[in-house]
C-alpha cells in the first residue's frame, strides 16, 4: 500500500473514532494514537527520508495537512467533552446532595425537667429507684393510708382540688393528688424492705399563687424503709443530696415539723439563693427556703401495709421542684418557670 493510501486510511480511521464519542480517558487515548510521538503519523513522517525528493514534498504536505485536521478534530472533540461536562455539573449545583441541611432551631429541656432528672440521678447514685405514680388518685392513698382518716382536721391543711366522679365501692373518692406521698403507701403495699426509692411527679393544690407558691407544681418524694433506719440517715441523706445538688458553700437547715404520716416530722431549708441568707422579698426577709418535708414514717402508716414497725423503720422526704433550681439560680418568681417567656428558658 503506497503511502498516499495509508494516510488516507489512517484520517478515516481516526477521525471515524473520533465521531463514535467517548470520554475524557478515550480522548486522550486517540490523542496518543493518532498525535503522539509513537503515533503511525509520525512512522510516516520519519520515513520520508527514504523518498524522492518529489514524493518526499507531496507526502511531507499530504502529511502536515493530515496532523493539521487531526489537531482540529481534537480540539473540537475536547472542547465538546469539556462542555458536556461544565452543564452536568451546573445541573448537579442546583440540588447539590452533598450540601449540609439546614439546621433546626433546636430546644432544650424544661428547667423543672432538667432540675427533675438532676435530683433523681444524686439520688440513684445513692441506691435509690425513680418510680413514678398516678396524678388522679383516691383520697384512700392520699389522705387515709397516711394517717389522715376521714374527719381527721390534717386533711383540710391542703385545699384539694375533688373530681367530679362516684366513689368507687369501697367509698374511696377521687382527686388530684396533693402530694406525691401517696407512692409511699402504694409501694409499700407492693414491696417488703428493703425499700429506697424516689417519685418524680406534678401535684395539684387549690391556693393562690405568689413569688413561691403554685396551684400547680412538681413534687419527688423519696422514701427508706428497712431495718435499723433512723433519723441520722435521713438527715445524712438530704444533706449529702443539698452539697451535690446546690455545692458545699449553701447552708440547710432542719427544723422540726409536723406531718401525720411521720413521726417525729421535720422541714429542711436551704440559704436563699438570691439575697444568701441576708433576707429578701424571695424567701420573705428570713434568708431560708424551705424546700422539704420529713421524717421518720409513723409506725401506724407501716402497720397498715402489713410491715411490722417493730422490725422495720423509714425515712421519708417530699421535696418541691420548681424551688430548687429558683434557689440554685437565683430566679425571684416561682411563677416565670411557668410564664413560657422564651427569653426566661433560655437562660437555662
Ligand atoms: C408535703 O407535701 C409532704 N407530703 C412532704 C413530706 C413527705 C413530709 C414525706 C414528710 C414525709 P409540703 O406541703 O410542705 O409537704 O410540701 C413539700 C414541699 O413542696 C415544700 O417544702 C415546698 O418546697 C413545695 N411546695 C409546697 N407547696 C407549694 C406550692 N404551692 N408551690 C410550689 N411548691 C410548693
Amino acid at each position: 500500500m503506497d503511502i498516499k493510501t495509508q494516510l488516507e486510511e489512517l484520517k478515516a480511521k481516526a477521525l471515524g473514532e473520533l465521531a463514535a464519542g467517548g470520554d475524557g480517558a478515550s480522548l486522550e487515548a486517540w490523542r496518543v494514537r493518532y498525535l503522539g510521538k509513537k503515533s503511525q503519523l509520525t512512522e510516516i513522517l520519519r520515513s520520508l527520508a527514504g523518498l524522492s525528493i518529489e514524493e518526499r514534498k507531496e507526502v511531507g504536505a499530504l502529511s502536515n495537512t493530515l496532523k493539521i485536521e487531526l489537531d482540529a478534530a481534537f480540539k473540537i472533540a475536547e472542547e465538546t467533552l469539556l462542555a458536556r461536562a461544565a452543564s452536568s455539573a451546573d445541573a448537579k449545583d442546583t440540588i447539590d446532595i452533598s450540601l449540609p441541611g439546614r439546621p433546626f432551631p433546636r430546644g432544650h429541656l424544661h428547667p423543672v425537667c432538667q432540675a427533675l432528672g438532676e435530683i433523681s440521678s444524686i439520688f440513684t447514685a445513692m441506691g435509690f429507684q425513680v418510680l413514678e405514680g398516678p396524678e388522679v388518685e383516691w383520697d384512700y392513698y392520699n389522705f387515709d393510708m397516711l394517717n389522715m382518716p376521714k374527719e381527721h382536721p390534717a386533711r383540710a391543711a391542703t385545699d384539694t382540688f375533688w373530681l367530679d366522679a362516684p366513689p368507687n365501692d369501697a367509698g374511696w373518692k377521687m382527686l388530684l393528688r396533693t402530694h406525691t406521698s401517696p407512692m409511699q403507701v402504694r409501694t409499700m403495699e407492693k414491696n417488703r424492705p428493703p425499700i429506697r426509692i424516689v417519685v418524680p411527679g406534678i401535684v395539684h393544690r387549690y391556693e393562690a399563687t405568689d413569688a413561691t407558691h403554685l396551684s400547680m407544681f412538681s413534687q419527688i418524694e423519696g422514701l427508706a424503709v428497712d431495718e435499723g433506719i433512723s433519723m441520722a440517715d435521713l438527715k445524712g441523706t438530704l444533706h449529702e443530696f443539698a452539697r451535690r445538688f446546690f455545692g458545699t458553700d449553701r447552708r440547710v437547715r432542719f427544723r422540726c415539723d409536723f406531718f401525720p404520716y411521720v413521726e417525729p416530722g421535720a422541714e429542711m431549708a436551704v440559704e436563699c439563693g438570691v439575697c444568701r441568707g441576708d433576707g429578701c422579698r424571695l424567701c420573705g426577709g428570713s434568708g431560708w427556703i424551705e424546700v422539704l418535708g420529713a421524717g421518720m414514717v409513723h409506725p401506724n402508716v407501716l402497720e397498715g401495709v402489713g410491715i411490722d414497725s417493730k422490725k422495720y423503720s423509714g425515712f421519708a422526704f417530699g421535696m418541691g421542684i420548681e424551688r430548687i433550681p429558683l434557689l440554685r439560680a437565683g430566679v425571684e418568681d416561682i411563677r416565670l418557670f411557668y410564664g413560657n417567656d422564651l427569653r426566661f428558658l433560655r437562660q437555662f
